[in-house]
């Protein structure tokens, strides 16, 4: 596996960050509410071909990797039959299930608007593929990660509350300047989570199911530290956007990831945060419930630089 396919997905999430809080300019043929008409009968051959092969390619690692949730997710929603999803269709199977809907939008969008469609149970997702010869590298989330990588796991009930409730966390908490700490609990879950099962670790974050070499380095490498989920400690906690995590934080059950996010009072979170991070990627503090001590030998050794 080529290195550039290590670092495909990070580096389609770093634009997450680096555009939050910024205003950009809604598209004309865009909705109040950014949405847009998936135009599903306008993918070429080519497109959905795309789609193919990034899906096959995740399938060599995933089976025994991803969380059960998660693959079951994929045949429930009939994403394995082949080609870029009808969103329609897809909602109707989503929606019998959990009561969620998957909405096109032109890429990112802003901050309240992402918040409200989560928090009207409607996931954002964009509507183009990137092209056969950026297989291993695109800018903005697309269809693929979006898709692929996040709808799966909306199938599980008490995931897609999580999901729910960390929108409206989101629309309450931009009257505080504390995006900063919330993206951090989204970047440590929704993206780069790990669940512990009886049959191991498992992932169910979307950004490392859409990337074949996270997937088997979240796991499996001696380089990051391994962690129990604390959700304080998550928000105070910085991470990397252009590389493999240096610490992947561990979930008991989604249960204690939506218990611990309806249970919480923000606010005084936000006050003492101040926006701001507190610890390193790499810190293990002495509160920590260590499952594993990275030796941090990956991101010592210069991570996707290395010679
Ligand atoms: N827009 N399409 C899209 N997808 C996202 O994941 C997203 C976004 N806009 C803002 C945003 N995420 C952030 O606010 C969160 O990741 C915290
Ligand atoms: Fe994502």
């Amino acid at each position: 596996m080529n290195s550039f396919v290590i670092v495909q997905d990070i580096f389609r999430l770093t634009c997450y960050i680096s555009c939050m809080g910024n205003q950009f300019d809604k598209p004309a043929h865009a909705a109040d509410d950014w949405t847009i008409d998936q135009r599903w009968s306008d993918y070429t051959a080519d497109e959905h071909k795309v789609w193919d092969t990034l899906y096959e390619r995740l399938m060599q690692v995933l089976p025994g990797r991803a969380a059960p949730e998660f693959l079951n997710g994929l045949t429930a929603l009939k994403l394995d039959r082949g080609g870029i999803p009808n969103f329609e269709e897809m909602s109707d199977e989503l929606e019998a299930l959990t009561g969620w809907r998957v909405v096109a939008v032109p890429g990112l969008v802003p901050d309240d608007v992402f918040f409200d469609h989560l928090a009207n149970c409607r996931f954002p997702a964009g509507n183009f593929i990137r092209k056969p010869d950026q297989l291993d590298y695109i800018q903005e989330p697309d269809v693929f990660h979006d898709v692929f990588g996040h709808v799966p796991m909306l199938t599980d009930p008490v995931f897609a509350n999580y999901m729910k409730a960390y929108g409206e966390g989101g629309l309450r908490s931009l009257r505080h300047a504390s995006l900063k700490n919330l993206a951090a609990l989204y970047w440590y879950t929704v993206e780069f989570g790990l669940i512990k099962t009886d049959q191991g670790l498992r992932i169910y974050g979307a950004g490392i199911v859409s990337s074949p070499a996270e997937s088997v380095f979240s796991l499996e490498d001696e380089s990051p530290n391994r962690i129990g989920f604390e959700l304080e400690r998550l928000m105070r906690t910085d991470y990397r956007i252009d590389d493999f995590q240096q610490t992947y934080f561990v979930i008991d059950s989604y249960d204690q990831l939506f218990r611990s996010t309806v249970d919480t009072d923000f606010a005084p979170l936000y006050a003492d945060m101040h926006g701001k991070f507190d610890h390193k990627p790499e810190d293990i503090l002495p509160s920590d419930t260590l499952l594993h001590r990275g030796t941090q030998a990956y991101a010592d050794r210069g991570g996707r630089f290395a010679a």
